[in-house]
């Protein structure tokens, strides 16, 4: 046997260059992001009815525990190559943890804007381990997201939110991760939806290695939280609110573009409710795959539409469905304790302990 070496993997930049529009100036900034595992979930599509075949693409799994890093390698990249110096996003958590990560890697200044409360625990602390200037707004995430959009214009600071166009370019190569995978792209693809960059990117990740290569389009199923669910209710939501705080969003910046997406693929966008959510937050656990809320939604809208019987299982038989799970469960501790059961507390005492087990806690 002959020892063998791996070229290193070196991130979603150099890895699609050839298929991303990216300026000449672009000099990347890179953690190594993307290249995901696409994880089976027999048990889980055994659960809802069966006959197909169901994978999680584990996006969780990214250097700072969200999808976010495969848009923010290219949006940092091209500010870093033009010289900027700074720059600043509006977010939930996510995109804040991401920002503040590549920023500091290039040396540039992250500032970042949070909605007042809910901010998961672990995209907070993330944004500020990397140390990001975090300022929260007595707001929502849709008012911080217009106050960036105005300061960007008039300051030079880059705006690093998915309005920002390098945002998609990044993120679509998860559809190309895909399709790659399995050969051919999925019938379906389900996600959540909350500023609607991400489902906006699979599309144009999805029709480009379609035009190039044939592999077929997915449907779309893109899923809000009943809550936050403006493009199910076709019209902005001032008061958003969900479990998941991630899609507490109530006026998605690429809204239109996600409506074309689902109705382009034949797939739609509907609302699940946090009790749903957090259920398949539970059952995907059960397949020893931890998300956050938010990333259980996409899954939660399939388990809808067939319980709903808008979807049917002789409709699904023999297809293949990919659910994005965007964030690591790690992101958001709290939501554990607050509804799931406290572990058992015992005295040190090997009895207690032998009562425990054999009573199963
Ligand atoms: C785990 O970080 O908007 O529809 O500011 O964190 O592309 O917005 C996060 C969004 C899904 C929705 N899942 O994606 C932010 C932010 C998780 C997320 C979404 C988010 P988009």
């Amino acid at each position: 046997m002959t020892f063998q070496t791996v070229p290193t993997y070196q991130g979603v930049l150099a890895r699609y260059a050839q298929y991303l529009d990216i300026p000449a100036h672009t000099r990347p900034v890179t953690l190594q992001e993307g290249n995901t595992p696409l994880i089976p979930m027999p048990g889980l599509a055994a659960e809802l009815g069966g006959g197909f075949e169901l994978f999680v693409k584990y996006e969780g799994l990214n250097p700072t525990g969200s999808f976010k890093d495969r848009g923010m390698t290219v949006a940092i990249s091209e500010a870093y190559g033009r010289g900027a110096k700074a720059v600043i996003c509006a977010s939930t958590g996510n995109t804040a943890a991401s920002a503040a990560a590549y920023a500091s890697r290039a040396g540039l200044r992250a500032v970042v804007i949070i909605p007042q409360g809910k901010v998961a625990a672990g995209k907070l602390a993330g944004a500020v381990a990397y140390g990001a200037e975090v300022i929260q707004i007595e707001g929502s995430f849709d008012d911080a997201l217009a106050l960036v959009v105005q300061i960007s214009q008039q300051q030079p600071i880059a705006l690093v939110n998915s309005l920002n166009p390098y945002r998609l370019e990044g993120q679509k190569t998860a559809a190309f991760e895909i399709c790659e995978a399995l050969g051919a792209a999925p019938d379906w693809l389900c996600l959540p939806v909350g500023n609607a960059g991400n489902i906006t990117s699979y599309w144009m990740g999805f029709r480009q290695y379609h035009d190039l290569y044939r592999l077929g389009l997915p449907r779309i199923l893109g899923v809000q939280a009943a809550g936050s669910a403006p493009l199910v209710l076709g019209r902005p939501v001032e008061h958003p609110e969900t479990v998941a705080t991630a899609i507490r969003i109530g006026r998605p910046a690429r809204g239109e573009q996600a409506l074309e997406a689902a109705e382009q693929s034949g797939g739609r966008i509907l609302a699940v409710s946090d009790e749903e959510i957090l259920a398949m937050q539970r059952r995907l656990a059960a397949g020893g795959v931890w998300v956050e809320p938010a990333s259980a939604a996409g899954l939660a809208g399939l388990a809808h539409e067939l319980l709903a019987g808008r979807l049917s299982l002789d409709e699904l038989r023999g297809r293949r469905i990919v659910a994005v799970c965007t964030g690591h469960g790690m992101k958001d501790p709290d939501i554990i304790a607050a509804s799931m059961p406290a572990p058992l507390r015992l005295e040190p005492d090997v009895r207690a302990l032998e009562q425990a087990i054999l009573r199963g806690r």
